[in-house]
């Protein structure tokens, strides 16, 4: 059973930190967890976050960061996030291909269906099972980052010193593809305090676990019933409300964790 979760939201939403969080309870429950991020994650991908994030580089332009975003995300897609999904893994990755469509597409106007296209030549159509989004008020992340910055615990790179406009169509994108799928988005509100995050994200992975561990072949079909309930489940994931996802994933014949 493998599991592809990936983490989006605006600078300062919190996912590093959420990701350390999951990343230990998924492992203490003895899954095989692997965090990466993007852009890097691999040798050619780290070279590439450097010139992307490199605040010098203010000529930039949005055609070339979105085919840098890609190439980074076209070896990271074949040299880590795979080959650890082929081995029945979980990969938690830290921005993924809506991170383009946000800020190349919304953010910098680039059209949406070219951007689709780059990223399914770069992904080979790898999709996530579930992406967590965390919505924080742009000031508020900006805020979160460069004090972090200041503590020197952040770089504060290229993409931050874009104006308080590009940071707010970046946000009405996720907002806008979070609405299209909900299913497969969990939208959380990252103005919250960490554990409550922490909390809602633990309850949507544990659904999509249940469904994963449903899905594997050679057990039984858990039936209408059972399918019921799990989108249940999962609803009550995207309510944000661990313990309603509780009640329902009890009612199903199975454990969620191994
Ligand atoms: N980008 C792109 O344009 N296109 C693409 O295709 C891709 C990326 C893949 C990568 O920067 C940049 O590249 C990014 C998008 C663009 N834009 N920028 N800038 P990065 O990797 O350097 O940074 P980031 O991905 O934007 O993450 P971040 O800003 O460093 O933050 P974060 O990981 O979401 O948050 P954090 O590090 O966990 O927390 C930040 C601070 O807030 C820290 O001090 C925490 O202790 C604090 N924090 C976290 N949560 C809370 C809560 N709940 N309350 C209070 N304080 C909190």
């Amino acid at each position: 059973m493998s599991l592809f979760i990936t983490f989006e939201g605006s600078e300062g939403s919190g996912k590093t930190t959420q990701i350390e969080l999951l990343s230990e309870y998924l492992e203490e429950k003895g899954y095989p967890v692997l965090a990466t991020r993007e852009p890097g994650g691999t040798s050619i991908g780290d070279q590439i976050r450097a010139i992307l994030l490199n605040p010098h580089n203010t000529d930039m332009l949005p055609a070339s960061e979105a085919l840098l975003f890609s190439a980074a995300r076209a070896q990271i897609v074949n040299q880590v996030i795979r080959p650890h999904l082929a081995r029945g893994g979980i990969v938690l990755c830290d921005r993924y291909a809506d991170s383009t469509l946000a800020y190349q597409g919304y953010g910098h106007g680039l059209e949406l269906e070219t951007l689709h296209a780059i990223t399914a030549l770069a992904t080979e159509g790898l999709k996530p099972d579930l992406i967590v989004y965390l919505d924080v008020d742009v000031e508020e992340g900006l805020q979160r980052k460069l004090a972090a910055h200041n503590a020197g615990h952040a770089e504060w790179n290229r993409i931050d010193q874009q104006e308080a406009a590009f940071h707010r169509r970046v946000r009405e994108g996720y907002l806008q593809m979070a609405a299209r799928e909900p299913d497969r988005w969990l939208v959380i509100d990252a103005n919250q305090p960490l554990e409550v995050i922490q909390a809602s994200i633990r309850a949507g992975v544990k659904a999509k676990l249940v469904a994963a561990h449903l899905a594997r072949p050679g057990l039984p079909n858990p039936g209408q019933m059972g399918q019921n309930q799990l989108n249940s489940a999962c609803q009550a994931a995207g309510s944000g409300d661990p313990a309603r996802v509780n009640e329902q994933l009890a009612k199903l014949d199975v454990g969620c964790s191994r």
